[in-house]
C-alpha cells in the first residue's frame, strides 16, 4: 500500500525535538487529531490504494448523455481513484427487465466489461427495489404465489447473469421507513410488500443466494446513520434472519448527509449495531450536501473546507466503528457535482462530491485520503 505524507517543516521539527503529540501522548483526543490531519497533505496518485478495502463510485452508462464509456473526463478519475463502482442506474429493474421476460444486459455488460477491463470491482445495484420498477410490474395481476414467482424470476436471471462479474449486491433497497415501519402503501409504497407482505425480503435473500453464492449480499437503506428507529428495525431484521439461517452479508448504509447531521457519535453508533451482529458494514452512497438551507449562492473555500473535515470525519468514524474484517467498502454516490442527483432533486445549487463540476479534485477529496491514510 503506497502511502506517501508529506509533512509540514513545523510538524517534522517538532517531532525531532521531541515535541509531537504522536510521539508524547498516545491518547490524543480526537479534536487533537483532526487538527493534525486538517495540517497534513496526504500525497497521493490513486485514493483506493490507501484502503484495503474497496473504495467505490457509482457512475452514470448506458443511454445517459454523461455516460462514463463516453466521457475522457469522467473515465479518467474513476480509474485513476476508484476500485470499485456501482451502476447509479442501469442495472435497476426498469432498466434490466423493461418487459416481462425480456431481459436487457447490453448496457450493463459493456459497463461491467470497462470494469472488468480494468481491475475495478462491481457492487451490484440493485436487485430489489419500490422505485424504478418497471410499469409492467406495478400493474402486474396475480396472487401471492404469483407476485414471489415473478419477483424471484427476476432475482435469479438477473444474479445468475452477472455471477463471478459483481462482488456484492444491494439485494433489498429501503424496504423500511425511517420510524421503522415496513414501506407499504402510499405514494413511495411498496409493490413487493403491499402483495407479498414482510417476507419478500427474505425471499429476495434466498433467491439471490442460490444464483449467486460467491457474492456478498447487503440490505441497503437511506437514514440508518441517522434513525435510531430504522436501524433497530433493520437489526431485529437480521436477527431474525440469523436465527433462521436466511443469508445475510452485510448491511449498506447510503449515508446521503449534510455537512453537520447525523453527528459523528451517532454515525459510530449506528455502525457498531450492525458490527456487533457480526456483520459487514458498507457506505453505499455518500455524499454530503453542503447547500441544505439554500443559504448559499455559490461555493467558497470555507465551504470546501467545511466539506474536507466532514469527509474526513465520516470515514474516521468508519474506521474508527468497523473492524477491518468487517468493512464492505465506502462508495461515493457519483463523480462529479454537476453530475449529482442532489442538485436535480432539490433544483438548488450544491457541491456534494468530490470533485467539481470541470472534473477537478476537491478539498474533500484530501479529507478522504487523510481519514484512509490515518489508518
Ligand atoms: O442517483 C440516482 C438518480 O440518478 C435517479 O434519478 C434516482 C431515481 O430514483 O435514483 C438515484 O439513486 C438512488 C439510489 O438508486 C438508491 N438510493 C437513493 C439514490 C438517490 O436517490
Amino acid at each position: 500500500m503506497k502511502k506517501t505524507i508529506i509533512t509540514s517543516l513545523f510538524t517534522l521539527l517538532l517531532v525531532a525535538c521531541g515535541g509531537g503529540s504522536d510521539s508524547t501522548d498516545n491518547s490524543q483526543s480526537g479534536q487533537q487529531k483532526d487538527q493534525q490531519n486538517q495540517d497534513t497533505e496526504v500525497v497521493f496518485d490513486n485514493l483506493s490504494s490507501l484502503a484495503e478495502f474497496p473504495i467505490g463510485v457509482s457512475v452514470p452508462a448506458g443511454q445517459y448523455a454523461n455516460s462514463i464509456l463516453n466521457s475522457e473526463a469522467r473515465k479518467q478519475i474513476v480509474l485513476q481513484h476508484f476500485s470499485q463502482i456501482s451502476a447509479e442506474n442501469i442495472m435497476k429493474m426498469d432498466a434490466l427487465q423493461p418487459n416481462q421476460g425480456q431481459f436487457s444486459f447490453n448496457h450493463a455488460d459493456n459497463l461491467i466489461n470497462f470494469a472488468n477491463n480494468n481491475g475495478i470491482g462491481v457492487h451490484g445495484h440493485v436487485l430489489l427495489w419500490h422505485s424504478q420498477v418497471p410499469n409492467w410490474m406495478k400493474s402486474f395481476s396475480g396472487d401471492k404465489q404469483q407476485w414471489l414467482t415473478m419477483m424471484k424470476t427476476h432475482i435469479t436471471t438477473v444474479a445468475t447473469h452477472f455471477a463471478g462479474q459483481v462482488e456484492s449486491w444491494d439485494v433489498v433497497n429501503e424496504a423500511f421507513l425511517d420510524n421503522g415501519l415496513y414501506r407499504s402503501i402510499g405514494d413511495s409504497g411498496s409493490v413487493w410488500y403491499q402483495n407479498i407482505g414482510a417476507e419478500f425480503i427474505q425471499e429476495a435473500f434466498v433467491a439471490a443466494s442460490q444464483a449467486d453464492p460467491n457474492a456478498d449480499l447487503y440490505y441497503n437503506d437511506y437514514n440508518l446513520s441517522s434513525s435510531s428507529s430504522k436501524i433497530n428495525a433493520v437489526v431485529a431484521m437480521v436477527e431474525d434472519f440469523q436465527t433462521r439461517n436466511i443469508p445475510i452479508d452485510g448491511v449498506g448504509f447510503q449515508m446521503h448527509v449534510t455537512s453537520s447531521y447525523p453527528s459523528d457519535d451517532t454515525i459510530k453508533a449506528h455502525f457498531k449495531k450492525i458490527v456487533d451482529l457480526g456483520l459487514k458494514v458498507k457506505i453505499t452512497e455518500l455524499d454530503v450536501r453542503m447547500n441544505a438551507n439554500s443559504q448559499h449562492q455559490q461555493v467558497s473555500d470555507a465551504i470546501l473546507k467545511l466539506q474536507q473535515q466532514r469527509y474526513f470525519d465520516i470515514v474516521s468514524a468508519y474506521l474508527e466503528a468497523v473492524p477491518a474484517a468487517q468493512r464492505g467498502g465506502i462508495t461515493i454516490w457519483g463523480i462529479s457535482d454537476a453530475d449529482s442527483w442532489i442538485l436535480n432533486l432539490y433544483d438548488q445549487e450544491d457541491w456534494p462530491l468530490l470533485f467539481d463540476e470541470n472534473f477537478n479534485e476537491k478539498p474533500a477529496l484530501q479529507g478522504v485520503a487523510q481519514a484512509l491514510n490515518n489508518d
